[in-house]
């Protein structure tokens, strides 16, 4: 690896990207080298505005994964890229950070999974939330044992912007092209928190749904049917006795991004709201008060992609999620799309 700044590339220069150059670029540690993106008008407009020269943009991800100079990539594509992209970065043996989901469905994680223990390759799967202070926090607190035996976990992520008929038909709407709807956009995020915070669950039973099921296509012919779910609400069996819900929906009116996790015990209760990204509601028996606010010691604030770039120095400070942990999340999404259509329990495991 290069001793001075990582060259990082990054693959897929559509929302996410943004997040991707923030973060490179608040670093000390890394500079952006590279480019990738299919759409060669895109490709040559970001390069541009970022000063990346026309050598340096490439239209195929095998290219940028073949350029020597790039240390490690960002993969941040449509869902139905992930997999594929990622497979070639195992394979060309190039460090990559992954947005979440995975894969399409447990079958692709599977592969990863598999192709990575025959050729292990230093990566981090994108889930974001586990670098907030107070999710940490709040990890650590529930492991000390300040809220005694965990008993429940009751969760909600909300957002309202699919309410509005006119969003049209995108990738996000589609099965083949996202694997799910709301449940791997949104719910992925809770069950990784779920997992990070208190444990594995074990089996699901719940109910999504599509609320608009007809959109205008992308290329004007018509409409075309949303075939994923737009909310779900699913309820969790977790190891040790732990009960948990969740609550998905991209149809919560007023609701950009909220995300809040409850957590109860049997000494003590916490509450992590995205919103109040400093702070934990909490309760704990040995203080025989309310509910009050913790501020969250700085100690606990952490960096997705500064973890990345530590990483691939060398520093892992073992929280980073890894594909066995995109591969679990993956099975309990196909554990819970299993349950939608078949109204019953099934297992996570
Ligand atoms: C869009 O719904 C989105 O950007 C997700 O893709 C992210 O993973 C989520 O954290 C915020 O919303």
């Amino acid at each position: 690896m290069a001793m001075g700044k990582l060259k990082i590339g990054i693959i897929g220069m559509g929302g996410i990207a943004n997040y991707h150059i923030w973060g490179i670029e608040n670093s000390p540690d890394a500079e952006l080298y590279a480019i990738c993106d299919v759409n060669e008008k895109a490709l040559a407009e970001r390069g541009e505005t970022l000063g990346i020269p026309p050598e340096r943009r490439y239209s195929r991800h095998e290219d940028i994964l073949a350029d020597s100079e790039v240390d490690a990539v960002m993969i941040g594509t449509p869902n139905m890229n992930h997999f594929a992209v990622a497979l070639d970065a195992i394979r060309f043996g190039k460090p990559f950070a992954l947005e979440k989901p995975i894969a399409l469905d447990t079958k692709e994680a599977l592969v990863l999974r598999e192709e990575l223990a025959g050729k292990p390759v230093p990566h981090i799967v994108c889930f974001s939330y586990r670098y907030r202070g107070a999710v940490r926090y709040a990890r650590e607190l529930i492991e000390s044992g300040k809220l005694g035996e965990i008993r429940h976990v009751y969760s909600q992520y909300l957002q309202g912007w699919a309410i509005s008929e006119e969003v049209p038909l995108y990738w996000r709407f589609s099965k083949e092209l996202s694997g799910s709807g709301a449940l791997g956009d949104l719910g992925s995020h809770i069950l990784d928190l779920h997992r990070f915070l208190v444990g594995e669950t074990t089996s699901v039973v719940g109910h999504g749904d599509t609320i608009v099921r007809e959109r205008d296509k992308l290329d004007g012919s018509g409409k075309g049917e949303v075939d994923v779910d737009d909310f779900c609400h699913v309820l969790g069996r977790m190891e040790n006795g732990i009960s948990s819900s969740m609550q998905i929906s991209r149809f919560a009116y007023g609701r950009g991004n909220y995300q809040r996790i409850e957590v109860y015990g049997s000494k003590g209760s916490l509450v992590y709201n995205l919103e109040a990204e400093d702070t934990l509601e909490a309760n704990f028996e040995d203080e025989e008060g309310d509910f009050r606010f913790l501020d969250v010691p700085e100690s606990y604030k952490s960096d997705q992609m500064q973890a990345f770039f530590d990483l691939l120095k060398g520093k892992d400070d073992g929280l980073n999620a890894t594909i066995e942990d995109g591969y679990i999340n993956q099975r309990t999404i196909d554990a819970i799309i299993e349950s939608f259509s078949e109204g019953r329990w099934v297992s996570a495991q």
